[in-house]
């Protein structure tokens, strides 16, 4: 697999109206799009921070991923998402004869138009891994 570089860090807030303040007037970024991703039970906001950008993450309901995320550890770091030069389907097959733990066999359609597959913390040295391409 070849990862071209970290396309977004994940950030899990309770509320997108409450974080986005922060990410605008103190550190000066421009949030750029706010949208549902009904599949993944979140609501998400972005900033563009040079190639890599910053994905807020509410979630729509309180059975979902990012909703028992906040319960266990609070608001923060959600996961880590690279970029795969040479697709998600090759690099999900290439880590799992790896042995490495998969959430997703196959990619599926994630925010902003991509095709994203997560891999298990437990096969990740504890960080939620995402790999996507557009
Ligand atoms: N980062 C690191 N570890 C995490 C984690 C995270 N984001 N979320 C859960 N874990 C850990 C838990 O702490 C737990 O560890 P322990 O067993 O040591 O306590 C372990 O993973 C299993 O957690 P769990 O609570 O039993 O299982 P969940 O039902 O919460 O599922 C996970 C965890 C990662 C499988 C699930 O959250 C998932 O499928 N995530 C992928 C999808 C996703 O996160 N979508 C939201 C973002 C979508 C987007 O970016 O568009």
């Amino acid at each position: 697999m070849k990862i071209s570089h970290i396309e977004h860090i994940g950030i899990a807030v309770k509320s997108l109206e409450a974080a986005i303040p922060y990410y605008e007037n103190i550190l000066g970024l421009k949030c750029y799009n706010v949208e549902e991703v009904a599949d993944q039970k979140v609501k998400t906001a972005f900033f563009q921070v040079g190639q890599t950008k910053i994905e807020l993450l509410e979630s729509t309901d309180p059975e979902g991923a990012v909703a028992k995320f906040i319960d266990k550890k609070g608001e923060g770091v959600h996961h880590i998402a690279y970029a795969v030069a040479d697709g998600v389907n090759s690099a999900l097959s290439e880590v799992a004869a790896k042995g490495v733990q998969l959430i997703d066999r196959q990619g599926r359609k994630g925010a902003e138009g991509l095709t994203i597959g997560f891999l298990h913390p437990k096969s990740t040295q504890s960080v939620l891994t995402e790999l996507c391409e557009k």
